[in-house]
Order: C-alpha cells, then sequence, then structure tokens
C-alpha cells in the first residue's frame, strides 16, 4: 500500500513505502488481529512525503496561497485546495465522545483456554479449544468523566474485551464491580443523568461527590449493593492490570448436547486486586491525570504484560429459581460458596496501541455480539443493553462501523447488508438479497456453525413488572460489608463521609443515612455522625450475619509475593552510596520491579568519592518536585553521609517520606540515610523502630524496613526470596514489604494519623 510520495530532488519514479512495521514485528508474538490490522497501519518516516487526501505532492504545508506583491501581504485565495483540506480535516477531527465510560486506554493481547474442560458447558470454541490463540483487544475505562478526565478518580472501571474469534467478534463489556446500580436497563438514562455533571453548572468532573447522584441512589434502594462497593476500594484500583473484571450480567451457554446453562463470566488479575488509597487518588487526579494509562503502557513496554485468569460460574437452567436471589438480577452476585468458580483460561495483554484515536477510541463493543455457543438471557439489564450498544455506534461512528480495522472481525464477513455512510467494501455480484437465483450468499445452517438461539419456552403477560425476588436490597449489600477486612471497612466509611459531605442538600444526605440503617446500623450511625445525617432510631431490616470471603480484596494476593511492575522511587543526592544503588536497582529489576531514580534536582547526580576521579559514575535522576511519592508503590533512600544530609534539609524530601508514610508505602532506608526517616517520623511515631547504625541487622517496623549498614557483597544471596523476618537480608524484607502493597498494620494502628502528609 502506498502511503505518501516523496518528490525527489532527482527526477524519478514516486517511492513508494510500505509499513516497515510488519517486518520488525516478525520476531514478536503476532496475534491474527495484528497481522490483520497491517495493511492498515501506515508508518510515517523522513521518506514519506506529504501529499493531499487526493493523493497529490505537496510542496509546502506552512503558507496559504496568498496575493502578494512581496512587500505586501494580500488575502488569501479560496482557490488552495492544500490549505483549505488541512483546515477541513482539523475542523472535523473529533467524533462524538462515549456518553459513558468516555475515558478509556487499551492494549492487545490474546487468549487462550487451559484445556477443553467447559466442552460440558458449551461449543464455543473460544472457550473449549486449547489450541487456539485468540486475539483480543480490551479497553479499560472510567464511566462518568468525560474523554480528558482524571484516571484516579473514584468510579467504577469499565473491562470491555473484544475476542476475536473464528467464529466472529465475541464482546464481553464488563466492569470491574460484579454488579450494577439499577435492575431494569429502562433506568439506566435516568443513573446516568444523575451521576454525570449536574446540568445547571456541569459540575463536578469525574465524580459520584454532588446531590444529584445521592438523591437518586437514595431514592432507588436498588442501587444500595453497588453503593457498597463503589464506596469501597474497587473504586479506586492501583492500576487496570490489579483489578478484577465481570461480565456483570447473567449470560448462558450451550453445549453439545443442545443443554443450557447459566453463566457469569470473571477475570481474576495475576497481581492481585489493590487499590490506591484515597488521599493519594485524589492527588494523582493533578499530578498524573493520565497515571492509569500510562501504568498500562508503561508494564506492558517493560516486559510485564497484564495477565488475567477467565473464570466462570455456572448453574444449570434447572438450578435457575435455588437461590433466596433472582439470578437474573443485576444488583446480585453469585456468591462463590454457592456457586464457585471454575478457571479455565488466561489472558495476556502484551502490545501497546499504535494510534489512539484509531484503536482505543474507534473500538466499539456490543453486548449483543456474540458467538454460537453463548447465549442472552433474561437478565432485564442485559436486554436493555443489547439494543443500546448497536445504537450508540451508529451515533459515534456510523452505521459502517463494524468495517473500521479495529472492529472488523478476523473471520470472513459476507451478508446482504449494503451502504451508508463510509460503506468500505466493494461486493461483487448482481444481488444483493435472498433467496436469488444465483444461491448466491446464502444462510448457513447449524451443523456448518450457524448460530441458534436457544429454544427457550416463554410464556406469561405482556407488563411492566419484575419478578418477586427483585424486591429485596440489601441482604448483598449487608454480606458485602460484613466480608472486607478492617481497614478496607475504614475506607468505606471514609469514602461514604467524603461523598456525602461533599452534598450540600440536608434532604440528599439525611435520605441516604437513613437508608444505610437497612444494610448496618453501626455503619449508618457513624457515618450519619461525620456528615451531619440522620438515622432511624432501630434498624429497618434483620441483619444475617453472613460473610463471603472472596469479596475482600485480600482474597485475591497472589499465592506466591511479587513485586513485579512496582514503581520504587530510589531517593538520592550528591554522595549517595554508587555501588549499594547500583546493587538494589540489580535487585529489584531481578524481581521485576521498576526502578527510579529521584533526586532534588533533574539530571547527573554524583555518587560518594566519584566527583575528581577520572571515569565518573553518575546516575542520571528525576527531581523531587516534578515527581511525587504518589506515583511510586515504595521508596527507598541507600546510604552515604553527605546524600543522606542534604535530603534531611529538604522539606520536599521530608514531605516525600511522610507522604509515603501516610499513604502505607514500604519504605527502606540505608546507614546514614536512616537519619532521613528520624527527621521525617521519629517525632510523631514514637512506635516506630529503626536499625541501630554501623549494624547490619534488618529491622522491619509497620512496613519500615531499616539496616544501619549493607553489606553489598552479600547482595546475590538477598532479595529475591521476597519474605520477612530477620534471617532474611535488607532487600528481602524491602521486597516482601513492597508485595503486600500496602501495610494495613501501620493504619489499624492509627501510626498514618499522626504525620502531616
Ligand atoms: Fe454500558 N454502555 N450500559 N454498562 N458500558 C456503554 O456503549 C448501557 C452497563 C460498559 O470501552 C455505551 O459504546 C446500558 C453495565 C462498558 O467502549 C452504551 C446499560 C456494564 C462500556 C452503554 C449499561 C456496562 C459501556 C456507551 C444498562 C457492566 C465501555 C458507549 C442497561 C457490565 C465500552 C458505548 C468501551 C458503554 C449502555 C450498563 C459496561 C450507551 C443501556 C451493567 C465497559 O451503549
Amino acid at each position: 500500500m502506498r502511503i505518501g510520495g516523496v518528490l525527489p530532488s532527482k527526477p524519478g519514479p514516486r517511492v513508494i513505502h510500505y509499513d516497515k512495521r510488519v517486518e520488525a514485528m516478525k520476531n514478536l508474538f503476532e496475534t491474527a488481529k495484528i497481522k490483520h490490522l497491517a495493511p492498515d497501519t501506515l508508518e510515517v518516516t523522513s521518506k514519506t512525503g506529504l501529499t493531499t487526501d487526493h493523493g497529490v505532492p505537496v510542496p509546502d504545508t506552512d503558507n496559504w496561497l496568498r496575493a502578494s506583491d512581496g512587500t505586501h501581504t494580500g488575502p488569501f485565495l479560496l482557490e488552495d485546495q492544500i490549505a483549505r483540506e488541512k483546515i477541513h480535516r482539523f475542523d472535523h477531527e473529533r467524533i462524538p465522545e462515549r456518553v459513558v465510560h468516555a475515558r478509556g486506554s487499551a492494549a492487545h493481547g490474546y487468549f487462550r483456554v487451559f484445556d477443553s474442560r467447559a466442552t460440558k458447558y458449551t461449543t464455543a470454541g473460544v472457550l473449549t479449544d486449547p489450541s487456539r490463540t485468540t486475539p483480543v483487544f480490551v479497553r479499560f475505562s472510567t464511566v462518568q468523566g468525560a474523554r480528558g478526565s482524571a484516571d484516579s478518580v473514584r468510579d467504577v472501571r469499565g473491562f470491555a474485551t473484544k475476542f476475536y474469534t473464528e467464529e466472529g467478534n465475541w464482546d464481553l463489556v464488563g466492569n470491574n464491580i460484579p454488579i450494577f446500580f439499577i435492575q431494569d436497563a429502562i433506568k439506566f438514562p435516568d443513573f446516568v443523568h444523575a451521576v454525570k455533571p449536574e446540568p445547571h453548572n456541569e459540575v463536578p468532573q469525574g465524580q459520584t461527590a454532588h446531590n444529584n447522584f445521592w438523591d437518586f441512589v437514595g431514592l432507588q434502594p436498588e442501587a444500595s449493593h453497588m453503593v457498597m462497593w463503589a464506596m469501597s476500594d474497587r473504586a479506586i484500583p492501583r492500576s487496570y492490570r490489579m483489578m478484577q473484571g465481570f461480565g456483570v450480567n447473567t449470560f448462558t451457554l450451550i453445549n453439545g448436547e443442545g443443554e443450557r446453562f447459566f453463566v457469569k463470566f470473571h477475570w481474576i488479575p495475576e497481581l492481585g486486586v489493590h487499590s490506591f488509597v484515597w488521599d493519594e487518588a485524589l492527588k494523582i487526579s493533578g499530578q498524573d491525570p493520565d497515571f492509569h494509562r500510562k501504568d498500562l503502557e508503561e508494564a506492558i513496554n517493560s516486559g510485564a504484560p497484564a495477565k488475567y485468569t477467565l473464570a466462570l460460574q455456572i448453574l444449570p437452567s434447572s438450578r435457575e429459581h435455588d437461590f433466596p436471589f433472582d439470578i437474573l438480577d443485576a444488583t446480585k452476585i453469585w456468591p462463590e460458596e454457592l456457586v464457585p468458580l471454575q478457571e479455565i483460561g488466561e489472558m495476556v495483554l502484551n502490545r501497546t496501541v499504535d494510534e489512539f484515536f484509531a484503536e482505543t477510541e474507534q473500538v466499539a463493543f456490543c453486548t449483543s455480539h456474540v458467538v454460537p455457543g453463548i447465549g442472552f438471557s433474561d437478565d432485564p439489564l442485559l436486554q436493555g443493553r443489547n439494543f443500546s450498544y448497536f445504537d450508540t455506534q451508529i451515533t459515534r461512528l456510523g452505521i459502517n462501523w463494524e468495517q473500521l480495522p479495529i472492529n472488523r472481525p478476523v473471520c470472513p464477513v459476507m451478508n446482504h447488508n449494503r451502504g451508508g455512510q463510509h460503506q468500505n467494501r466493494i461486493i461483487k455480484g448482481q444481488v444483493n438479497y435472498w433467496p436469488n437465483r444465483f444461491q448466491a450468499g446464502p444462510p448457513i445452517p447449524k451443523e456448518n456453525g450457524g448460530y441458534i438461539e436457544f429454544a427457550q419456552k416463554i410464556e406469561g403477560m405482556k407488563a411492566r413488572v419484575r419478578g418477586a425476588k427483585f424486591g429485596e436490597h440489601y441482604n448483598q449489600a449487608e454480606l458485602f460489608l460484613n466480608s472486607l477486612s478492617e481497614h478496607e471497612k475504614m475506607h468505606l466509611i471514609d469514602a461514604f463521609s467524603f461523598e456525602l459531605s461533599h452534598c450540600d442538600d440536608p434532604q440528599v444526605y439525611e435520605t441516604y443515612t437513613k437508608l444505610l440503617c437497612a444494610v448496618n446500623m453501626d455503619l449508618a450511625k457513624t457515618v450519619a455522625a461525620n456528615v451531619g445525617g440522620q438515622v432511624h432510631s432501630s434498624p429497618t431490616r434483620k441483619p444475617h450475619h453472613e460473610k463471603s470471603a472472596s469479596l475482600s480484596q485480600g482474597y485475591y494476593m497472589p499465592k506466591k509475593p511479587t513485586i513485579k511492575s512496582r514503581r520504587v522511587a530510589i531517593l538520592v543526592a550528591d554522595g549517595f552510596n554508587g555501588a549499594e544503588v547500583e546493587a538494589m536497582k540489580a535487585l529489584l529489576k531481578a524481581g521485576g520491579a521498576v526502578p527510579f531514580m529521584i533526586g532534588p534536582r533533574r539530571g547527573k547526580i554524583w555518587p560518594a568519592g566519584k566527583r575528581l576521579v577520572g571515569r565518573l559514575r553518575t546516575l542520571t535522576v528525576e527531581d523531587l518536585q516534578g515527581q511525587r511519592s504518589t506515583l511510586f508503590d515504595a521508596l527507598l533512600i541507600p546510604s552515604g553521609q553527605q546524600s543522606a544530609d542534604t535530603l534531611v534539609a529538604s522539606g520536599r524530601c521530608i514531605h516525600w517520606v511522610r507522604e509515603a508514610f501516610g499513604h502505607l508505602k514500604a519504605i527502606g532506608a540505608v546507614g546514614e540515610a536512616v537519619s532521613v526517616l528520624h527527621r521525617a517520623l521519629k517525632l510523631e511515631v514514637t512506635q516506630l523502630e529503626f536499625a541501630s547504625s554501623n549494624d547490619t541487622a534488618v529491622t522491619s517496623s509497620y512496613g519500615v524496613v531499616t539496616t544501619g549498614k549493607y553489606n553489598v557483597g552479600s547482595i546475590a544471596t538477598d532479595a529475591l526470596e521476597i519474605v520477612t523476618g530477620g534471617e532474611a537480608g535488607f532487600m528481602s524484607n524491602f521486597a516482601y514489604e513492597i508485595s503486600q502493597h500496602r501495610c494495613w498494620k501501620r493504619e489499624l494502628d492509627g501510626l498514618n494519623f499522626r504525620v502531616a502528609y
């Protein structure tokens, strides 16, 4: 394919360039979809000359054709096709942003099943054939904010997967929370209007902390379960790579014997389920609004692809009515104790997009896009979604949106649909209808793979009603609360308090604190006390006190502790211990973590004793001011007297340490650097223990790991065990604290509250 013309300085044929990336990618893992995209992927190089859209070489892209006598500037000439085209194209660059989930970020990858165990439930090859590698494209998103809003806001995250299967595209359009706010799709416009910025002033952006949201959910008790999840740490994930995904709706699977099963889809992240702390999320919204977008890109580019296990919850059709909740109600989970998870395959996201607009923005999902072996249920939220997604793509992308490269299936597509704006295909033949005298484009029978709907018996009255079990709204809200660990409960109370205190209409926050009485009386009283709300004099519902282990994020900690892809800031100033830093960096990298050097200024920082010698080994660092502790998972300060003295004297550095401590992160310091921690923390946090100077013993106290002296020679045996305890070396202990994500004990014992950060 020609991608531009160069008008060479000497006469000759126009150079025709092909996409060289296709060549370069040969050694990398390429899915069928990546190969499929190659002919549409162009690379602009210094040899690729400019042309107009109709292919004519452009000699000048800086000056509009005008009338001029050389001295005076005259008016522009309308005749200038080059200039007019450039401006026209620019004027029409934008397309409507998604009405929800506008802010997003995506990656390519693949999916494989471990074996064929799901054959007993489905005929879908993508879920049963272990010899297949199915290409996927996954778009993560927030829900409320506009395209340019911040990544780290409190919100549900979208987790939408397009599987490019051999039988057509299957879109699993899920979220990182297993349930939803409403039961019936007809409520979706009301819900979205209430959660979005308010109509009179378009405030706030990317937040539920406003009157209209809480007004709506206070008057719509079916939302109470989902609101609990949205106020939990689930709504502030540390990374797209560290959150679960859920299909949310109940789908169906159909096996070779024609039996139907109800199914819920789950994605389980390899790295565990982890979140920001709220203060950190708030700050990152300003300090790096693209945090999650960059996190995904950085992880993939540094060789830590995002990985998730696909698990199924399966119920045979005969068990539909066996539960106290309706299994078609999207405001309910199927507790894992009742319906266990069956892990069937793994998804790996290992390739970033080449162009955001063409891929991430133009990708379009449809819940109604399933493949043979997968079907729908009568879940009243899903039924409405199945109408909505196709419809919205018409507004956003036009009727031929499925012909866009990112949306195109990798299998053959042929039918008698024709025309429409931006039709890309040229279909040969004299007929465009069925039946026709040539037998052209015939339907494909079931035996050859035709999609057949399950022959479901339907009976009933035509009415606007919901099933009886849809009327119960609080049991699982309580179940969720009961199942949280202590620190998760504290965060949930803080989140409710933060959000409701941003509502200035007493009718709104009082209604909600009263509603909480039906979930849990203590929760209601605490939140009401924090926000000036009201509670009923006695509980409005009898509690059941049940728990479900897998509702707590701690349940998903990786079995083997890992520091993979964790961002570790190493704080240094001139005079730091060079050999120590080299060794520490090597160890962190060996564990898969990503070390960053941070110092008082950007540029070169000099290790101790190296300033005047011939061959200087310096480090290039980012500066403390431009980078913030919020952007890292852990903080490490190596030894070196001069370095420690400079850092102790820096208010910004002291703030870094206090903030990392307040955000419950792992902190490590060696030798003289322990004085930096003393200065930052000791006065306020008297319980903290630090190693004494010149001693190689390691002290680990509330996630703060110190040693008086670090024996660089012993490093080879240290660190990668990722274990804690006196026997283990300094880096092992430090890595262990990183692997725990945060030190919750620090919070439970109230230590972080004593430090200003
Ligand atoms: Fe969506 N949703 N939704 N939604 N949704 C859209 O489709 C809709 C719901 C979800 O990265 C829209 O292409 C209705 C539940 C994701 O491109 C729209 C209802 C879940 C994405 C739409 C729901 C989701 C969307 C807007 C209630 C979790 C982003 C743009 C019945 C399972 C996909 C678009 C992407 C996007 C409609 C409820 C997830 C308007 C009517 C429940 C991840 O069609």
